[in-house]
């Protein structure tokens, strides 16, 4: 599966106007793509380099690995281009970069597209990854074209079965039956980070409840740890992202608290974060779908309670924990005792309460707690305030104070502050056995398996004497049987549990007959260790190799979008610390900076195929050039906006690259590279300096739209160098400006940029050229004198830079003590600044 596709290659060939080799200064998108393609892949200046002895720093670019759901979209132009400007600047400053390219191959669509075309689900994966691979080449991207991997390739899937394995022998691989989220269209499960508001995330199908036997991971065990070692993130990952992450672990500091229920020998727990309000609990609510809300349920009250308990099943948990909805619930006939002061409190059966969160059971303090109030209201039940928060009863107003504040209506503890309350309450709790501080997690383990074809087998075979046995190491990878079209159709069961003569295996433990497991995994296994794969491709003694791994890793950037924010970076985040525990890497993080793009929208709206405002890459390259399109990306914003294609313009970016080669062809033509720059037109020096200064730091904070923006104004600075005079671009700092200009520009727009490097003289490509240093020399800027005048008259003279601004000249003006002397105490009536000649100040 190496080879690339043809197809854009003959493109761009067939709309060669040029016919060859480019010439002149003409600027001929077409014949720069099909010339310079051509060069790199011969060449491959973007080659990572393995030598152990190479003392270059490395640095390792990672953007996100696409999913081949056809050609490249305006989205991933944008985010590639993103990530290729960093990289790109990397190897420009002499770094060793690791820039590679794989696809995240295994997936539903696949499938669903072979059931359609009676095909098998690889025919239209691979042929879709040539397509991106061709389409990849053709934009620029520097990637690493050897390291190229597919997740779909057993030679890959094989490690996802390994590392499967070993979290099995871990004890951090285990199937479990119990309620889980089916998508009745897909027809397999979701995990949990899958169902978007009640709907599955792939069709928009509202998912269902279903109770089934699956396999996890336990990414439980490793919560404290993925909330704490988010320290090391914090400033290099954007604080959105943090929170998302520390939302979805959702740790919550609290207490159990046990409580008698008549008639039941055995107390029962409730997790609350605040004990403090244990006086208010005025109920008590079991979750409908919780064993102990059938146990404990009257007779007189079952018929009800089941009927409500069908409806409850419809809902997602999302819908359920809804404050907009409208709070529902039966009361379950029997009577709980608060621990502390001995009242019979109801218990009801609430969906609002979660069977799998805390002990699916809570005390409910309707004054202090929203869904708790709208609950106590609907049904009547009693609220009792046991914080003085000054705001207004609960009770009359319908809204909660969940705030701070002194205990009252709470014996022992009345008087205390929250914070009080809760160490006094947990005490006293302690000391009768009733209770104790604890620690609540919202995240729950990932689970893993899937119904469905196109993906990895998991490696366990159920044997009916040995139970769960793995498949040894030595017989994988398990691969796919080979079925197509219909056979892959849902059917509430894997396809592969057809595939009859794949399932029968010989048990490796018994030697009887047993059978495989039939699911998959989640694509999100082969996602969440990809990036390790990178450093060792082809590797055949494990996943990777240790030592490359140790040299590259962890990621220096990684480039993605803000759609995974919480998934796929929970789980490799999860995955790099089981294998950091496995003692294969040295670091517990895996990706040290995150760049999350904006989206390419188009007039207003993200592009549809219903609103009719789609926008097609390839088009765009056709009719603008890759280097166009490249740059109107880059140039549109900062990289964390979303770009609205109706709002900007490729035609402009394509003229400004045209002036900016004439430029370069000019300069080429007129100079030979070997004359001093020291001799050149000191002002347009000056210009060159401050852009390289100035794009050097706008680069290293990712403003690159801004650092295009001076290219700009150092293309117009020479080009007005240029026509000044009849020589004038024989000037040698003509040509620092343009062999600059190439650098510069061979970040966004490599094609032009190798061009003009090339008509420059300069051997080798633009691409590894070493990025200009500027001269502290040429950055001095000029003083101009301001005058300062108080009511009219002059009356200090402040040395300042000519592009001072105005607020910064009157903070001067101000803070000056002649001019202080003459105004007294009172505060100027009127400040009016000229920058950079004048301040007049009218006194007050
Ligand atoms: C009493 C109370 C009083 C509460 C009050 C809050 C405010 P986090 O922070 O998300 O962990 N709770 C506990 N188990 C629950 C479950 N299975 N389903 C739904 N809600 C549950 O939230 C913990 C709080 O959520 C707990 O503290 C409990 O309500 C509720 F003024 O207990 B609290
Ligand atoms: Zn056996």
């Amino acid at each position: 599966m190496s080879e690339p596709g043809e197809g854009t290659d003959k493109r761009d060939e067939a709309r060669s106007r040029a016919g060859g080799e480019p010439t002149g200064e003409h600027y001929d998108p077409v014949a720069l793509q099909e010339k310079w393609r051509r060069r790199w892949e011969e060449s491959e200046p973007y080659r990572a380099g393995e030598d152990p002895d190479d003392t270059r720093e490395r640095r390792y670019m990672l953007d996100m690995f696409p999913y081949p759901s056809g050609d490249l979209h305006m989205g991933h132009g944008e985010v590639f281009a993103i990530g290729d400007v960093i990289a790109r600047y990397w190897f420009q400053r002499g770094f060793n970069v690791l820039h590679p390219i794989g696809w995240d191959s295994f997936g539903l669509p696949a499938e669903n597209a072979a059931i359609k075309q009676g095909e098998h689900p690889a025919t239209w994966t691979y042929a879709n990854i040539e397509t991106q691979a061709g389409s990849f080449k053709r934009y620029g991207i520097s990637f690493d074209w050897s390291r190229r991997l597919h997740t779909s390739d057993p030679e890959y899937y094989r490690w996802n079965q390994w590392l499967f394995l070993r979290f099995f022998e871990r004890g951090l691989a285990y199937r479990k039956g119990g309620l889980v989220n089916w998508c009745p269209n897909d027809q397999t499960v979701l995990a949990n980070e899958q169902v978007v508001a009640g709907r599955c995330e792939r069709c928009g199908a509202e998912v269902v409840r279903r109770e089934l036997t699956q396999w996890y991971f336990k990414i439980t065990d490793y919560a404290d740890r993925l909330v704490d070692d988010m320290a090391q993130l914090e400033g290099s990952w954007p604080d959105r992202l943090l929170t998302m992450q520390r939302n979805w672990i959702g740790r919550s500091h609290g207490a159990d608290v046990a409580f008698e229920i008549e008639g039941r020998a055995e107390p029962v727990t409730v997790y609350t974060t605040r004990p403090d309000t244990l006086f208010g609990a005025t109920f008590f609510v079991v979750a409908v779908d919780a064993k102990l809300a059938d146990e404990i349920v009257t007779d007189e009250a079952r018929e009800a309670f089941e009927t409500y308990r069908a409806e409850a099943a419809k809902l997602s948990d999302i819908e359920r924990l809804s404050l907009e909805k409208e709070k529902t619930g039966v009361f379950l006939g029997r009577y709980a005792v608060n621990p502390v002061n001995g009242e019979r409190i109801p218990i009801w059966a609430a969906d609002y309460v979660l069977s799998d969160y805390g002990h699916g059971a809570i005390m409910a303090v309707p004054a202090h707690d929203q869904r708790d109030l709208d609950f106590a209201l609907r049904f009547g039940l009693p609220v009792r305030v046991v914080l003085e928060t000054g705001l207004e009863d609960p009770a009359e107003t319908g809204v909660a104070t969940p705030g701070e504040g002194r205990l009252i209506n709470s014996g022992p503890l009345d008087g205390l502050t929250k914070a009080e309350a809760i160490d006094r309450i947990i005490g006293i709790l302690g000391e009768r056995g009733l209770g104790k501080a604890t620690v609540n997690y919202r995240l729950r383990d990932w689970l893993l398996s899937r119904q469905r074809f196109w993906g990895t087998p998991i490696p366990i075979i159920h044997c009916a004497d040995c139970g769960e046995v793995p498949v040894p190491d030595e017989q994988l990878p398990v691969v796919l049987p080979d079925l197509r079209g219909e056979a892959l159709a849902p059917k509430g069961i894997s396809p592969l549990a057809s595939a009859t003569d794949w399932v029968t295996v010989e048990c490796p433990k018994c030697g009887g007959t047993a059978a495989r497991d039939t699911d998959t995994m989640d694509t999100f296994v082969d996602s969440s260790w990809y990036y390790l794969r990178y450093c060792s491709p082809g590797y055949t003694d494990g996943p990777f190799d240790v030592e490359r791994v140790r040299r590259w890793g962890p990621i220096d950037q990684y480039v993605g979008g803000i759609e995974h924010a919480v998934l796929h970076l929970l789980y490799s985040r999860f995955v790099t610390k089981v294998l950091h525990d496995m003692g294969m890497l040295d670091f517990t993080e895996p990706f040290m900076r995150m760049l999350n793009q904006g989206q390419v929208i188009n007039q207003g709206r993200a592009m549809s195929k219903s609103l009719g405002n789609g926008v097609d890459l390839g088009k765009q390259i056709d009719a603008f050039g890759v280097d166009a399109v490249r740059f109107t990306m880059i140039f549109a914003g900062p990289p964390e906006d979303d770009i609205d294609w109706a709002d900007v313009s490729p035609a402009a970016s394509q003229k400004f690259l045209a002036r900016a080669f004439r430029v370069m062809a000019e300069a080429g033509k007129a100079s030979g590279p070997d004359v001093s720059f020291a001799d050149g037109d000191r002002e347009l020096r000056k210009v060159t300096h401050r852009t390289i200064d100035a794009v050097t730091r706008l680069i290293d904070s990712y403003r690159f739209n801004v650092a295009m923006a001076r290219a700009m104004e150092l293309t117009s600075a020479t080009r007005k160098a240029i026509d000044a005079s009849p020589g004038g671009a024989a000037d040698p700092a003509v040509r620092e400006a343009a062999e600059t200009l190439a650098i510069v520009l061979s970040l966004v727009a490599p094609y032009v940029a190798e061009e003009g490097w090339e008509r420059l003289g300069r051997p080798g490509s633009v691409a590894t050229a070493g990025w200009p240093v500027a001269d502290p020399e040429l950055l001095v800027v000029d003083e101009v004198t301001c005058v300062v005048q108080v009511a009219g008259k002059v009356r200090e003279r402040l040395s300042v830079s000519p592009d001072v601004s105005e607020a910064e000249l009157e903070t001067l003006a101000l803070a000056s003590a002649k001019v202080q002397g003459y105004l007294g105490d009172k505060p100027p009536r009127k400040v009016i600044v000229r920058a950079p000649k004048l301040v007049n100040i009218v006194p007050g």
